[in-house]
């Protein structure tokens, strides 16, 4: 193998198909990332700034050149600013994918959504209970569309807090409060945040942040929560199934339609029209044995978690995806759909469909889906991708799929562990298992693709902390082979006794990056069980491949929920050391937590070993030296 791709993936499929992409003349994300270097100095480190026309604005890190933008802002003013709106952006593009789930919601209610309809009835009722909507003797539908409107108002018109934000421990309610970071309304929080950062409004370095903190609250106990819980409402909640993940889980001998994005709308109906009898005895008419659906990053997630629907890769391959020949259409909705990919697909036979009113990318047919007309734009986009099958040429599928077990909610864990978190909290205490962490986030060239993740979660099992994961993360240790019972080899004594008890893998894959906010309520649970604050637990996060702006929110809301979160690449903060410091120290005091940046997974692993014992001792637990 060529060492140029073994630097840039440790995915046998991945560094397989760079070499078949490149045979084929095909430009990869690795290559434009090569292309860009050297990357611009002042942006890495935040000190650029093009907020107004007065501007394009710099900021001289060695001192010598200009101290101040042509408005007077400093180098902690435009750092802290180029941050709340990194965050802002973040928490919008989750908070939105929420509201298009209510939006769903409401019109299943009003009978508009042909195909939809309320798989878990429980939950809808429970969350109607939280929202204090009426639930007795009331019809489900009745009931789904007043919890619909109920959320719709955590959007715009709250004035004091966010409803779910009551599922926080109250010892982290109060840190909020006293903070004054209580998110109190989902657009608000956004809105704010870049109202703040217009020219001349808050030039408080301190304040921006802690209104970040607050602004990225309100994704995560915000919108964030409320996409997964009617996600769930809608499509079921999640419980472990069987699945398998990598590039070989396109079919040489099938139709092969590949989903990608983040929200599971479009991509549940495509699911149903594949297995329509009819559209499969086309399939077969046209010489294919059937038609196969798999998933790419959140999307696919969204799909593995609730139906088992095979993982074809993470965010860095998803044009190497294309590069197999294999797969007749790609259908897209949105965030993290690389602008490329139009482009990629027109060497070879594959057809790209853009679903989304507010998604649009150059070479891709955009075919957009409404709740009203989902099902039948299904039917009829599935149809054109099985007559694409007769274009097919050459196919490139080197790997055999590696084995997997998704489906891991809150409920189902709950459920494993015998309808009680008891039994993890006294393996917990018995230090069987030292204690838990959450890797989560993306891929970045910047980092050798999955090596991040992949390395991080094997020390971590290995030193008996149960890791949960989500997003491409999820996928990386999937394709790793993490994520089957038998993984408990890789796993420390500890873990791998309790894990093979309850017969789980010791990577649990807990769902899509809005799904983070799963683990959010797990550590609620725990902590509340424990009478304590999140802050207290032996738990830590990590981001250890990030590049989006929704995972710089999904780290603020963690941090500022009390979980210590270790990132991999830099974010672009560098050019002020007083918001470095900050946020890597002064955030203990405040929220009792902050953040790490450590690009090296194996000295990642040793902070977060460090940090779970640190928290054990001040628990009254035993702790070992790391
Ligand atoms: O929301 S992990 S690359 S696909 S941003 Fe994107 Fe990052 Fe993947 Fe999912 Ni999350
Ligand atoms: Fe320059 Fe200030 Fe305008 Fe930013 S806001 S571009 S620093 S003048």
């Amino acid at each position: 193998m060529d060492k140029r791709y073994e630097e840039r993936s440790i995915a046998q499929d991945s560094r397989l198909l760079l070499k078949k992409a490149d045979r084929d003349g095909v430009e990869t994300v690795w290559d434009r990332f090569e292309h860009q270097q050297p990357q611009c100095g002042y942006c890495e480190m935040g000190l650029s700034c093009r907020i107004c026309v007065m501007g394009p604005c710099r900021i001289d890190p060695f001192g010598e050149g200009p101290q101040r933008g042509v408005c007077g802002a400093d180098a902690d003013i435009i750092v802290a600013r180029n941050l709340g709106r990194m965050i802002a952006a973040g928490a919008a593009a989750h908070s939105d994918h929420g509201r298009d789930l209510v939006e769903v919601l409401a019109a299943v209610a009003e009978g508009k959504a042909d195909g939809y309809g309320i798989r878990d009835a429980d939950k809808l009722m429970s969350m109607a209970t939280e929202y204090g909507v009426a639930t007795d003797g009331r019809d489900a539908l009745a009931v789904a569309g007043d919890l619909a409107a109920a959320m719709q108002a955590d959007y715009g018109t709250r004035k004091s807090e966010l409803t779910l934000v009551r599922r926080a421990p109250e010892k982290r309610r109060e840190v909020w409060k006293k903070l004054g970071i209580t998110p109190r309304g989902i657009d608000r929080e956004t809105s704010e945040m870049m109202h703040r950062t217009h020219m001349g409004v808050d030039n408080g370095w301190q304040s921006l942040l802690l209104h970040a903190l607050r602004n990225a609250l309100s994704d995560g106990w915000g919108g964030s929560m409320i996409a997964t819980e009617v996600s769930d409402i809608l499509y079921g909640t999640p419980k472990p199934t069987p699945t398998s993940a990598n590039m070989g889980v396109l079919e040489e001998d099938q139709v092969n339609i590949v989903v990608h994005g983040h929200n599971p709308v479009v991509s549940e109906m495509v699911m149903l029209a594949c297995q329509s009898e009819d559209l499969i005895a086309l399939a077969r008419e046209k010489g294919a044995a059937g038609i196969n659906l798999a998933g790419l990053c959140c999307t696919g997630n969204e799909l593995l978690m609730r139906h088992g629907i095979p993982m074809a890769g993470n965010h860095l391959t998803t044009e190497l995806v294309l590069a197999t020949g294999a797969v007749e259409m790609m259908i897209v909705d949105y965030q993290c759909i690389m602008p490329s990919l139009g482009q990629t697909a027109s060497c070879y036979h594959t057809r790209m469909i853009s679903t989304s009113d507010k998604a649009r990318f150059p070479g891709m047919e955009h075919r957009e889906f409404h709740p009203d007309n989902a099902r039948e734009l299904a039917r009829t986009i599935v149809r054109e991708a099985v007559e694409n099958y007769d274009l097919r040429g050459e196919v490139y599928l080197p790997v055999t799929p590696v084995a997997a077990l998704g489906g891991f909610s809150v409920e189902a864990i709950v459920g494993a562990l015998g309808g009680t978190p008891e039994p993890l909290l006294d393996a917990i205490k018995a230090g069987k298992i030292r204690g838990a962490a959450g890797v989560v986030g993306c891929n970045n060239p910047r980092i050798k693709h999955d090596y991040g993740h992949v390395t991080l979660t094997r020390r971590l099992i290995e030193n008996d902390i149960l890791v949960v994961d989500t997003g491409c993360a999820a996928v990386a240790t999937a394709k790793a082979g993490f994520k089957v019972a038998d993984a408990i080899k890789y796993a420390g004594p500890g873990l791998k006794e309790i894990c093979g008890a309850l017969k789980i893998p010791p990577v649990l894959h807990m769902g899509s990056c809005v799904d983070n906010v799963r683990i959010l309520v797990l550590a609620s649970a725990l902590a509340d069980a424990l009478g304590t604050d999140i802050s207290d637990l032996p738990m830590a996060g990590a981001a250890p491949e990030w590049y989006s702006e929704k995972a710089a929110a999904i780290g603020c809301y963690f941090v500022a929920s009390g979980v210590y979160t270790v990132l991999g690449p830099m974010p672009p903060i560098t050019g002020s050391m007083n918001v470095v410091k900050l946020l890597t120290e002064g955030l203990n005091d405040a929220v009792g937590a902050a953040f790490a940046v450590e690009p090296d997974p194996e000295k990642a692993a040793v902070l977060i070993r460090r940090h779970v014992e640190e928290k054990r001792k001040r628990l009254g637990l035993d702790a070992k030296e790391v």
